[in-house]
């Protein structure tokens, strides 16, 4: 296997074979399910390659010390060890993790006398998936001593486990988006070709697609679409005869590992598949059509998450063709669906494409509230619509989408892209798990304070996922306990709510191109199991996973710290030499790598900054602006309008403001350009240097690797700088106080 292919989940052999804990000798499970042995698999896999010596495992309780599996309805070991409390407190994902010494007397059944230091550990859910997640939580543990609620695994500790865990994933959804193309292309993709599907077939040899199930997997991933949302004539096919046996094979690889998949529809497929002359929801036939349908793709695959749909969006069909609004046209599919469990995934990304550049009024940023707001409350249980992090579209900086908190009667999931479209593209280092921070803590106030957008889109602000009637039930929802309400039992169908994200990843030997690009990767999975753990502890547990050596000695202390800083200033960095307080869009048009100012100022898409001799900005205000602003709730509404209370990163998306306006931070706007951009360039520069004084304690083709990519980073951020400055200077007329060459 090349270097990176394994990615967190390497295990670096870290202890002898004579030290192996007690514990990890024998692994005990209950008659299995698919899942739970995968779970006890991965647990086998990881404990031999980190001790070097295989566990057995047992159906049969043995003499302790041993770890066991199970669920606490099926496992009596895993049954015993909790109270009933104690398996209440875990939802239907969630699991508990307990490690005991076994005082001699009172558990004689399962300790052998001639192992007096008896020890054992439990992994228990009430599903097998819980389980599957708790193994690889225990796995982290040992591999680097992580998830802060542990101390440090070391030999000492491992031999007496005083561990105990509980663990809940805060969002019942946590989603992967692939925007692979049967041609074996992916759109936006950056790490070379799909591992899906080459040459418009399914790719024959399926054995990476398990690989990378584990990957997802083991940071909780349990839901993927596996194909773009643009779907093009032969992708139109995969709900046919024709490509269905080969779905069903994907969906059995991933069910092992606990991960539902989902297919991306052609809205117009009636039409195109059935031979219809419309697409029309509310005609009969077409509802019939796809009820047809549904019954034939769920009969492939039993348990398909459901259909992700992209209409009237980009070009795509959809409702408005026909007079029909997005209610209209998701519902009639929810109701084809909902007979076997299935879900319709519908997108917010509605605006339009087509605007004329001289048009001021029409707003972009706008849209998705537009458009979705007023349906509030007009949809089906399975119907959740997919809002983009951004009323814009995953530029570096853009507000929140004031969408967010703004449906109080509608399940939502939120979309974040991992793939760095405007962020580098994986061949820049962005380490994006800030930005989706930033994101998860924003205020709405749609609820007054507290409203936070992590706790509209895990369903606990309005609290969708109660059974009952009553929707706003105060504190059930606090902390990870997300969507388990109190009262009901724990294995109630969980509501639909959470993440979901455009997957990063592709061919190539160490999946997303970049190296340290698998970090993002890692951090979205992790923030949507917890949204609560910080941009520096998830990059601390990615980078122990990821370059674990033989010992912690102080080079390893230095080597962790300086990669881990490295990611933490990235987004920043990034930010400061690409795009200035807020303005998006200065990349090339079509591909969107590397600068160019005007490259879509005056096209169709929506994208402008408005830049003349005199200033910058796009006025979003109510009082002279396109109005935007007006679509948050108060306070951020007014915090928006007022220039004097727009935070400097967001100026230019709300304001357009002279060259010479006096910024938060003291410094002009036009300097505060200069400025950023000679830092911006320097810094990039810098992270090739700590790169390279980590030379010695790297791997040798990782360090080759990713210092490929640094320099090629530390080039183009000077490209970037000197074309964004020489713009502005000729635009502005205004020079740099500090005299820097500008062109
Ligand atoms: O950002 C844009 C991308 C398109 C993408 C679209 C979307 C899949 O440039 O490539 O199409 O967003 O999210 O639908």
């Amino acid at each position: 296997k090349e270097s990176g292919y394994d990615a967190w989940l390497h295990y670096h052999r870290y202890c002898k074979a004579e030290n192996l804990p007690a514990w990890c000798r024998v692994i005990v499970i209950q008659a299995a399910d698919e899942v739970l042995q995968t779970a006890a698999a991965e647990l086998q896999l990881g404990l031999t390659s980190m001790f070097g010596q295989q566990p057995k495992i047992c159906t049969t309780p043995v003499s302790a010390p041993f770890i066991t599996l199970g669920t606490f309805r099926e496992h009596s070991l895993a049954a015993e060890r909790f109270s009933a409390e104690e398996q209440a407190e875990v939802n239907a994902e969630g699991y508990r993790i307990r490690g005991i010494e076994v005082p001699e007397p009172a558990h004689s059944a399962f300790h052998s006398k001639a192992d007096p230091q008896g020890s054992y550990v439990t992994v228990a859910g009430q599903t097998t998936k819980g389980v599957l997640y708790g193994v690889f939580h225990l796995l982290r543990y040992l591999q680097g001593g992580l998830d802060g609620k542990l101390k440090p695994a070391t030999e000492e500790s491992l031999q007496a486990p005083i561990l105990d865990v509980l663990s809940n994933p805060a969002n019942p959804i946590r989603m992967i988006n692939h925007w692979d193309n049967m041609d074996g292309s992916v759109e936006r993709g950056y790490a070379g070709a799909s591992i899906f599907y080459d040459n418009n077939a399914f790719i024959p040899n399926m054995d990476r697609l398990r690989d990378y199930a584990r990957l997802l997997a083991s940071v909780g991933i349990q839901a993927l679409s596996i194909n773009n949302v643009n779907v093009h004539d032969v992708e139109t096919k995969l709900i046919t005869a024709a490509f269905l046996p080969d779905v069903a094979k994907v969906a059995a690889i991933f069910r092992a590992y606990g991960i539902q998949i989902y297919l991306c529809i052609n809205y117009a497929s009636p039409i195109e598949l059935g031979g219809l002359i419309t697409a029309d929801p509310l005609d009969p036939g077409v509802a019939e059509w796809w009820q047809a349908k549904a019954r034939e793709v769920y009969t492939a695959v039993p348990d398909l998450g459901g259909f992700v749909v992209k209409a009237d969006s980009e070009n795509r069909p959809g409702p408005f063709s026909y007079g029909r609004d997005h209610a209209d046209g998701a519902n009639m599919l929810a109701d084809a669906l909902r007979p076997y469990g299935g879900r319709v995934i519908w997108r917010c990304f509605v605006y339009d494409c087509k605007q004329d550049w001289r048009d001021r009024k029409t707003d972009r940023a706008r849209a998705a509230f537009d458009h979705f707001q007023p349906l509030d409350g007009h949809f089906r249980e399975n119907v959740i619509l997919q809002i983009k992090n951004g009323p814009m579209d995953f530029q570096v900086r853009e507000p929140v989408s004031p969408l967010f908190g703004a449906l109080e009667a509608t399940q939502v999931l939120l979309e974040f892209q991992i793939t760095q479209e405007y962020t580098g593209q994986q061949r820049h280092l962005c380490y994006l798990v800030p930005q989706w921070k930033e994101v998860l803590d924003f205020d709405t106030y749609a609820q007054g304070k507290g409203s936070t957008v992590k706790r509209i889109v895990s369903g606990a602000l309005y609290d969708k996922s109660a059974s009952g009637s009553s929707r706003r039930k105060a504190g059930v929802h606090e902390g990870c306990g997300g969507f388990q309400e109190a009262q009901t039992p724990p294995l109630l169908k969980p509501a639909n709510y959470g993440f979901a994200a455009v997957s990063n990843i592709g061919a190539d030997a160490n999946w997303t191109g970049h190296l340290l690009a698998q970090s993002n990767l890692y951090g979205y999975g992790r923030l949507a199991w917890d949204p609560e753990l910080s941009a520096d502890e998830i990059a601390d547990e990615w980078v122990r996973l990821t370059f674990s050596g033989q010992e912690t000695d102080d080079g390893r202390a230095d080597l962790i710290n300086s990669i881990k800083q490295m990611l933490l200033d990235s987004w920043n960095i990034y930010e400061s030499y690409t795009a200035p307080l807020g303005v998006g869009w200065m990349v090339s048009p079509g591909h969107h790598y590397g600068p160019d100012v005007d490259g879509y100022e005056y096209s169709m898409w929506g994208t402008y900054h408005f830049a003349d001799c005199q200033g910058i900005g796009v006025d979003r205000t109510i009082a002279t602006g396109t109005g935007y602003a007006g679509q948050y709730f108060p306070p951020n509404a007014d915090h928006y309008e007022s220039i004097d209370t727009c935070p400097d990163e967001l100026l230019l998306f709300f304001h357009h403001v002279p060259y010479t306006h006096t910024l938060h931070s003291g410094q002009t706007v036009i300097q505060h350009i200069y400025d950023t951009h000679f830092e911006g360039a320097e810094r990039a520069a810098r992270l090739k240097d700590t790169w390279i004084s980590l030379r010695e304690q790297l791997d040798e083709t990782m360090y080759e690797q990713v210092l490929e990519r640094l320099e090629h980073q530390a080039d183009h951020a000077k490209e970037w700088r000197d074309r964004i400055n020489t713009y502005f200077y000729r635009k502005s007329g205004f020079a740099d106080q500090k005299n820097r060459p500008i062109y």
